[in-house]
């Protein structure tokens, strides 16, 4: 099975890292073959419960672990990372202005980024889960001039895998049945989450939409319904259970580390990547895309043509990706 892959996780103290850790030592992420060694990088305050877990991983016996590493020191953790698990950020305290929550990151992602460009492997892989995700992967590609820029990716695939949990309910057919969905801009709010070249069963869901609903209920329920409590689960997840999606955001991203290592054969999700201008997205930006993955690199999904409602959503939200890259700008952090 080869020699273990270096995975280093940020933030491993914290709640999504609890639900990652156990996953990926027991090979849901990168499959029976290949084992880890798995690098936690925490802060001081958190490095208690990050060791905690580590005895938790050695107690659970996975075969697949080849070591576990504690640290505060960001050089040490991305030192050798195949695999870099961004969820470490720093949440938007009471009083907090836009500006002061991009800087607090900015003093996160800047010099993570430089520790992945000192240290990291060749073949290095990062994505940022940690909040405001695309921004802070602008930030750390930023610090990382040596390595290729589709090397930095942001989350959004749980955005993606709630699009397709609430199609399934409202279609009545398991997501496995449903394609091409796809969540395009910020994960955030504005971010569009698209059924308009989606199909279940083969069929097209607009037109199972229309045939079920009628066409102007069928509109209303996307742009009413569906839309805004795909974009506002987040907050649905935290009236309910009274704490922030968990196990459900581990869950995505070891979907998108899998994904992007392993390919997709074809089938489409959702990444943020690195913009070459697809779509007219500004270059640069970290963007959310309809995306295959194959050969170990994602490939935005090309040729689509997006309708009127579609192309006004997905420029509302590039839009905010500016307008948060400008900030990040102006405050010298890229
Ligand atoms: P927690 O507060 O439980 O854990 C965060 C951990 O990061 C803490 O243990 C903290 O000590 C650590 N940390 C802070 N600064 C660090 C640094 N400089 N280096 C290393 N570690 C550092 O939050 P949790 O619920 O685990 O959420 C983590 C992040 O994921 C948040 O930013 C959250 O907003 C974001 N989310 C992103 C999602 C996405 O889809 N992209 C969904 C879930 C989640 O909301």
């Amino acid at each position: 099975s080869g020699s273990p892959v270096t995975i280093t996780i940020t933030g491993a103290g914290g709640q999504i890292g609890y639900a990652l850790l156990f996953r990926i030592a027991s090979g849901a992420m990168l499959g029976p073959d290949t084992s880890v060694r798995l690098k936690l990088l925490e802060i001081p305050q958190g490095l208690g419960a990050a060791e905690g877990a580590a005895l938790e991983l050695q107690d659970a016996a996975f075969p697949l672990l080849d070591s576990v590493d504690v640290t505060d020191d960001a050089g040490r953790a991305f030192d050798g990372a195949n695999l870099g698990l961004l969820v470490g950020a720093r949440p938007r305290g009471p009083g907090m202005e836009r500006a002061d929550l991009l800087e607090a990151n900015g003093g996160i992602f800047g010099p993570q980024g430089a520790a992945i460009n000192a240290g990291a492997a060749d073949d290095v892989r990062i994505v940022v889960v940690g909040n405001p995700a695309n921004t802070n992967a602008l930030i750390a590609a930023a610090h990382a001039p040596d390595v290729p820029r589709d090397r930095f990716t942001a989350l959004t695939r749980l955005d993606h895998n709630r699009a397709l949990g609430q199609l399934s309910e409202a279609l009545d057919a398991p997501v496995g049945e449903i394609s091409r969905v796809a969540i395009w801009g910020n994960h955030s709010a504005t971010q569009f989450p698209d059924v308009s070249h989606a199909t279940v069963r083969g069929r097209p869901v607009p037109e199972v939409l229309d045939e079920e609903m009628g066409p102007d209920a069928a509109r209303t329920w996307l742009s009413d319904v569906f839309i805004p409590r795909v974009a506002q689960r987040g907050a649905e997840i935290i009236r309910v259970r009274g704490s922030s999606s968990v196990a459900s955001a581990a869950s995505a991203t070891i979907d998108h580390v899998r994904d992007w290592v392993h390919g997709t054969d074809g089938a489409w999700t959702s990444a943020a990547v690195v913009s070459t201008g697809e779509y007219g997205v500004p270059e640069g930006l970290i963007c959310s895309y309809p995306v295959t993955g194959a050969d170990g690199t994602w490939h935005v999904v090309p040729g689509l043509e997006p309708d009127a409602f579609a192309a006004q959503r997905i420029a509302a939200s590039v839009e905010e990706l500016v307008a948060e890259r400008d900030a990040v700008r102006a405050l010298g952090l890229l």
